[in-house]
């Protein structure tokens, strides 16, 4: 039997504090274009997304709102599992930190590393944010306004002094940064991998793991004055969902380690330090990967609550549709840089690459086959010449390059590939003119518009992962069969002469702007 391909990818889980925005949608709907490709490829797939719900700025949210914790969390987590539909995220897992299967995994991964030495008892004296839900020391704070603190990202900071029980992060630095050297994809994008290099060399204390002023969390095991820190916590998530204590189990021998999470830069230095560091002590395997993507801004704009800028994910679909939104987004914005949202380029792209690139060649292809071939796949009928052979040369050529883009998160250059052939096969029917050769030379133009159907047909496959009802419709309307969309059906599967379609309808209506000053 052949090996299995196998494949798991995470989300960070997110703080029900607050509702969804965009910035929640790009990091899943990210995860969500991968794991589809995987699928489409031949891979098994574990995609988790879920929330994260403990810790002291969930209960100071939960106070504000002056609901108890459990019910407040039961409510807001909800927003994101509706997200996730709304966006068609296709995860396979919604994990909650609140529930029975993570407390035990938890208490578990505690219990090892207490029993292995590698926690201890002491105190925390020292800066703690609980925006970041970070601990700070004096010298990394900047000034904030009127002569205060903050924590580097401009978080307020409050000074806490507990008994604390603390992990031996100290005694990892040179096998994290053996680890690195190693393994040098195991951070993206380089340049973030650097800095998380420089930090480690720089030194490394011993981190508090546990508090004991508040009360929403996970208490540790024989020691209930405490609960953990939230971020050990939250990170074992990704554990607990393939299983974890039961590590022999089928799903965690299948998916451990992760093949990639996926995060913010803002919460790099957890996953690519803390986290490896935690799993090594453990005695379990560090993931493989952990990508961290850029920022958004809205306008120019931080997005924040404060502001009132925040842009919540289903007004944009409403307004621009699904695929646009998502075509977007893993578009507009070289994957690893910070990126600004805006109406005029969110509009400039859905009329200039969708209605007009791809939406005008499926349009104008399907309907001259409508018209002029019986509504039928053209039949070459031994025509074809060596453009047409360029072109399906270019065509071919799309899948391979796009499995090496994926691999990197190369979202924007994944895109670019597929939309270099779309503006190839453009231009060539434009050079071709079929719908001169319809007098002139109907065999020939037969072999052009099947050239030209063949090509939509591998970019109607490869766009499945980024803008799945539009990739459907545009396969549907070349009828091709649901069970041969995947990439083996990439080559194996061409059309066939004389295959009846439906009538064709357009894919990518243009957008026009409604009120003025929206740009278009
Ligand atoms: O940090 N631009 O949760 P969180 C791009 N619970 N991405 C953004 C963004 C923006 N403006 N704003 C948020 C937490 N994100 C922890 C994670 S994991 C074990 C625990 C995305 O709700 C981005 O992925 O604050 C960022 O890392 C994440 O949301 C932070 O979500």
């Amino acid at each position: 039997m052949a090996v299995e391909k196998t494949y798991y990818i995470t989300t960070p889980i997110y703080y029900v504090n607050d509702v969804p925005h965009i910035g929640h949608a790009y990091t899943t709907l990210a995860c969500d274009v991968l794991a589809r490709f995987k699928r489409l490829d031949g891979y098994r797939v574990h995609f988790l997304t879920g929330t994260d719900e403990h810790g002291q700025k969930v209960e100071k949210a939960a106070e504000a709102a002056g609901i108890p914790p459990k019910a407040f969390t039961d409510k807001v987590s909800v927003n994101f599992r509706e997200l996730a539909e709304a966006m068609k995220f296709s995860n396979d897992d919604f994990i909650r930190t609140t529930e029975d299967r993570h407390l035990r995994s938890v208490q578990a991964i505690w219990k090892k590393l207490l029993d292995d030495g590698h926690i201890y008892l002491g105190s925390y004296a020292g800066w703690y944010a609980v925006r970041d839900e970070a601990f700070y020391t004096e010298t990394e704070l900047k000034d904030g306004p009127n002569g205060t603190k903050t924590a580097p990202s401009g978080a307020t900071v409050e000074w806490v002094e507990e008994p604390s029980y603390f992990f031996r992060l100290s005694a990892w630095q040179d096998r994290l940064l053996e680890f690195y050297d190693r393994n040098p994809g195991f951070i993206l994008p380089e340049s973030r991998r650097n800095e998380v290099v420089s930090f480690v060399r720089s030194g490394l204390r011993d981190l508090s793991v546990s508090r004991t002023t508040f009360k929403w969390g996970v208490p540790v095991p024989g020691d209930d004055a405490h609960i953990m820190y939230v971020w050990l916590d939250a990170l074992t998530n990704y554990i607990t969902a393939v299983g974890y204590p039961d590590t022999q189990s089928e799903i965690f021998r299948t998916f451990w380690p992760a093949d990639l999470h996926m995060v913010g830069k803002d919460i790099l230095r957890f996953h690519a330090v803390y986290w490896p560091a935690f799993l090594m002590a453990a005695g379990l395997e560090p993931p493989r990967r952990v990508f961290a993507h850029g920022w958004w801004t809205n306008e120019g704009q931080k997005i924040s609550k404060s502001l009132g800028n925040v842009i919540e994910p289903r007004g944009l679909v409403e307004k621009y549709g699904l695929d646009p939104v998502r075509y977007f987004l893993m578009r507009e914005v070289p994957f690893g840089n910070d990126g600004d949202f805006s109406h005029r380029a969110m509009i400039n792209r859905l009329n200039g690459d969708l209605a007009n690139d791809i939406g005008n060649l499926c349009q104008r292809v399907l309907s001259m086959i409508a018209k002029n071939c019986d509504g039928r796949v053209p039949d070459p009928e031994g025509k074809e010449g060596p453009t047409d052979a360029a072109l399906l040369a270019r065509a071919a050529a799309m899948l391979p390059k796009l499995r090496e883009e994926l691999d990197t998160q190369s979202f924007h250059n994944a895109l670019g590939t597929i939309w270099d052939v779309i503006g190839e096969a453009n231009r060539y029917v434009d050079s071709e003119a079929p719908w001169a050769l319809r007098k002139t030379d109907p065999a020939r133009m037969g072999a052009v518009l099947y050239t030209l159907a063949e090509t939509i047909r591998q970019i109607g496959l490869l766009v499945q992962p980024f803008m799945p009802d539009a990739a459907s419709r545009i396969l549907d309307q070349l009828s091709v069969p649901r069970n041969a969309r995947d990439t083996a059906a990439y080559t194996a599967g061409r059309l066939v002469p004389g295959t009846a379609l439906p009538k064709p309808e357009g894919v990518f209506p243009r957008f026009v702007a409604e009120e003025a000053g929206e740009g278009a």
